[in-house]
């Protein structure tokens, strides 16, 4: 039978929407019982409320740690209404039925967010929240719990038609799961974070609806952004000044491109199309860096996401808007930018004040059928003393300084992965190829179709992983690089090492591979 609701409970942190809802509850009769802060909101505004103090006759101790872990509100929201032994007790003990229970909790995630002390931290983890929440949706037979502002109306709506049918009980029920088991995540991830926790960790994926998108990878595939807690500056987290709302593909390209270019020191500037870079340059003004970016593969660019890690100035903005791009992510963008971008309508450009920081810990997470894969994030970040010279020839400064930035580059593209790059721009990619070979090979022919007869000439390039055989290199060296930097350790290093040295190329060995897959 449907749900009918005599006495509810509202215990409201953020109390946006309260007055209101409550009001439509004292109007249909319903007895309401508050918390303190709540009820005071409450009597405020003239609706009669009891306070649980007051219906339970113990009083709020221990500084509100203790307000509404009591038998007669857990009894209310627990007990089964369609057994008669639960009833009799509940009877005994004067334990009223709770019907509705609305409960947002203490703001944990916001409060570490500010920057809080451990101490304000720990406070504002909600114990009194959660229990109540999980209580009322374990008895979704009988009791509504409510979570989110966004279902007052529809429990509202029942409530007039003649009670609350089951399978909205039911849904409510499960999104209270799933906001607390998030919460609890967070509590987890925080409690764990800057420590030496052994992997794998005990707890992963909780992350919270953050938003329905219009479809996934397809058209026909549906699909949903789940935020993970965790506030890493970058597109989960921005601010979207204009533009229509993103996309699945864009929320993964996007990742993509300001992971890769907060990689860098100077100002940078990557162009990304389905996840892979296909312009990436760092050096000079912004404007110069994005020119530089573009030249790599203006074709492929046309479609593409933008990241810079400088505040986005106008004279780049103007540049930009010359391209039809997706996306621009930026930590800023200065007026002048924002009155340029304006014009492109559909042009989304979102702001995250800050760059994420590539060395930093976390966990990245792969599905798969039956389960998912969970690693470290690659937060490897080789640099000039990692390198180790192995050809007779060392490279110079010029050439050291675009080796690493190539490698840097290379950590961002579908393996097997080739970068040429020059003068710390990217000058041909070869990605994603099912061997080192063809991605060497199309990274050249892209040089060539960029840079016609120079080509990779004078480039130096990058490999993701080794090279098993001596034939990926020969093909950088044919497309006219002239120093290369790969990690190492295949059985046939020798032969590439004389092959490189036959070449009079220099090559350094960095030990760390960067797969992506
Ligand atoms: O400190 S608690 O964990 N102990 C409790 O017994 C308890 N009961 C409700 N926090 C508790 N609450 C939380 O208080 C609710 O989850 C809600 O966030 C807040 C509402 O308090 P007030 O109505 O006094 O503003």
């Amino acid at each position: 039978a449907p749900v009918k609701v005599r006495r509810a409970l509202l215990s409201l942190y953020d109390k946006s929407g309260l007055v209101t809802f409550a009001r439509s509850l004292a109007a249909r009769d319903v007895e309401i019982l508050s918390t303190g802060g709540s009820a005071k909101a409450l009597r405020d505004a003239g609706i009669p409320v009891t306070e649980v103090s007051d219906y339970t006759g113990f009083p709020e101790i221990l500084d509100g740690r203790v307000k509404t872990l009591h038998p007669k509100i857990h009894g209310g929201l627990l007990g089964r209404r369609d057994l008669e032994s639960h009833r009799t007790a509940m009877e005994e003990h004067g334990i009223g039925p709770i019907d509705l229970l609305a409960v947002n909790l203490y703001p944990f995630r916001e409060t570490v967010a500010s920057g809080a002390g451990r101490a304000d931290c720990v406070e504002k983890i909600d114990i009194g929240g959660p229990a109540m929440l999980r209580a009322a949706a374990k008895n979704h037979d009988a009791v509504a719990v409510l979570t989110d502002p966004a279902d007052y109306d529809r429990v509202i709506e029942q409530m007039d038609g003649g009670g609350l049918q089951q399978d909205l009980l039911r849904e409510l029920a499960a999104k209270a799961f799933a906001h607390t088991a998030a919460y609890d995540s967070a509590v987890a991830g925080w409690m764990n974070a800057g420590q030496e926790v052994a992997f794998p960790p005990s707890l992963v994926l909780a992350g919270e609806l953050g938003e329905k998108l219009r479809y996934g990878e397809n058209p026909h595939q549906q699909a949903a952004f789940y935020g993970g807690g965790n506030r890493r500056p970058g597109v989960a987290t921005a601010r979207q000044l204009q533009g229509k709302a993103l996309s699945y593909n864009n929320y993964n390209d996007t990742d993509a491109a300001f992971e890769l270019v907060a990689e860098f020191d100077d100002p940078a500037v990557a162009i990304i199309k389905h996840a892979n870079p296909c312009g990436v340059a760092e050096g000079g003004s912004l404007k110069e860096a994005y020119a530089r970016a573009l030249a790599c593969d203006p074709v492929s660019a046309f479609g593409g996401i933008i990241a810079v890690n400088r505040p986005l100035d106008g004279e780049t903005a103007q540049e930009i808007t010359k391209l039809f791009a997706e996306v621009v992510i930026a930590p800023e963008a200065e007026a002048a930018a924002c009155d340029v971008l304006a014009e492109k309508k559909n042009l989304r450009l979102l702001l995250t004040d800050a760059l994420p920081d590539p060395a930093e810990p976390g966990l990245s997470v792969k599905s798969l059928s039956g389960g998912y894969l969970v690693q470290d994030r690659d937060s490897g970040c080789v640099g000039p003393s990692d390198l180790k010279t192995v050809t007779k020839r060392k490279p110079e400064a010029r050439e050291l300084s675009d080796l690493l930035f190539a490698f840097r580059v290379a950590k961002h593209v579908k393996s097997n992965a080739i970068v040429y790059a020059r003068d710390r721009a990217t000058v041909g990619i070869g990605a994603g190829q099912m061997s080192r070979v063809d991605s060497s090979r199309i990274a050249a022919s892209k040089a060539k179709d960029a840079f016609g007869e120079q080509g990779a000439k004078g480039a130096v390039v990058a490999s993701d992983a080794f090279f098993p055989f001596a034939d990926g290199l020969l093909a950088a060296v044919e497309a006219g690089a002239t120093a290369v930097i790969q990690p190492g350790g295949s059985m046939r290093d020798k032969e590439v090492i004389a092959a490189a040295d036959e070449a009079g190329i220099a090559m350094v060995f960095t030990g760390m591979r960067h797969f992506r897959h």
